[in-house]
């Protein structure tokens, strides 16, 4: 069966964008692949945390994953902290990989600029995330389009090493939404949402109170043609909202443009709202009940027992070619 594997940073509240481009997908191929769902924590603090705000949003998300549909006996969720492979991997990978190519990394370009001590592990992130991926032989990663490029990183490393040692890594590729690979900011919808975001009336967040998800809907930024059809490019604020709205209603952009065609913006961002609100409240419901149940503790023993295993014999198989250690 192949593999698939994903994971969202716990360094902020998760936005509506990371549900749709991170883990509406996963839900959705849980049931085709032997899936596995982990928490990054080493790649949160190659930005400046807060380490008791760290702790707890790490359980956090694990419960929000649960109560966005991640099924825990379908996959196999853990932390990527408490297993020791990753970084161990992820150091004997930036030694098989050029500076060159970890110096393209947009995002890279992008959070550097935004940071004022910019750490050498921001730079040297997209090699983890290559360990986090190749120790367990994803075969697909689904992920929004703005880690594309990391993964493809990743894929370059892979061929690089198994030319060089032999077969070891499978070679991943990125599984990018049809609908909702970059849901933008409501104030600025030529920008991609995101849980880090300084305006929080840019980003709605999964644990949002009903009020403030109607209000940052309503005063989204759109343009004024008062007229409703697809056009990313011309107009971003509307495409953005019919994005969301396919994406939470389950309809294809085609329809969804069609249903609103005579509609006017109010109506539009009344019904964005709507269908936002009703996915999301249901959500919140079910975190709650997961935070306080004790199951994801459980969940996570059981998870972090599995990786550890399959990630000691592949990082033993990768001592062994590399020629490391006594193995
Ligand atoms: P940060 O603000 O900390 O950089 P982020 O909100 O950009 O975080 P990540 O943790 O980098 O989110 O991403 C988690 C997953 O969610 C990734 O698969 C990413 O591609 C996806 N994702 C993030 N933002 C969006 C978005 N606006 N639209 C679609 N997918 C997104
Ligand atoms: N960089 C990703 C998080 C991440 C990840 C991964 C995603 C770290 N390792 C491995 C998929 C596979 C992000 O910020 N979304």
């Amino acid at each position: 069966m192949k593999r698939i594997l994903t994971g969202l940073q716990p360094s902020g509240e998760l936005t509506i964008g990371n549900l749709i481009g991170g883990i509406k997908q996963m839900v959705k191929y849980q049931n085709e692949y032997e899936s596995f769902m982990f928490v990054p924590d080493l790649h949160t603090i190659t930005i400046p945390q807060d380490p008791e705000t760290l702790k707890k949003r790490i359980k956090s998300i694990v419960a929000l994953y649960l109560a966005c549909g991640i099924d825990p006996n379908k996959n196999t969720i853990y932390i990527q902290s408490e297993n020791l492979y990753h970084a161990n991997l992820s150091w004997i990978l930036e030694c098989n990989t050029y500076m060159g190519e970890a110096s393209r990394m947009t995002q890279f370009k992008d959070k550097s600029q935004k940071v004022k001590n910019v750490s050498v592990g921001l730079f040297t992130y997209p090699i983890l995330m290559a360990a986090d991926i190749l120790l367990y032989d994803a075969d697909y990663v689904p992920v929004g389009i703005d880690q594309k490029q990391h993964v493809e990183l990743a894929r370059d490393i892979a061929i690089r090493f198994n030319n060089k040692y032999g077969k070891t890594f499978t070679i991943p590729e990125p599984l990018i939404p049809q609908v909702g690979a970059k849901i933008m900011k409501l104030q600025d919808p030529t920008k991609k949402m995101s849980k880090s975001d300084e305006n929080i009336k840019n980003s709605i967040f999964i644990l949002d109170t009903e009020e403030d998800i109607r209000k940052k809907i309503m005063s989204a930024v759109t343009d004024s043609e008062n007229k409703i059809y697809y056009d990313p490019e011309n107009k971003p604020g509307i495409a953005n909202l019919l994005t969301i709205y396919s994406a939470f209603a389950n309809l294809s952009i085609e329809e969804v443009a069609s249903k609103f065609k005579e509609a006017n913006y109010g109506t539009l961002k009344k019904e964005v709202a709507d269908v936002v609100v009703s996915n999301i409240l249901d959500i919140q419901k079910k975190y709650q009940e997961y935070l306080n149940s004790g199951i994801v503790d459980q969940i996570l023993d059981e998870g972090n027992k599995k990786v550890n295993q399959i990630a000691k014999e592949k990082y033993e198989e990768v001592l062994r070619k590399v020629g490391l250690g006594r193995i």
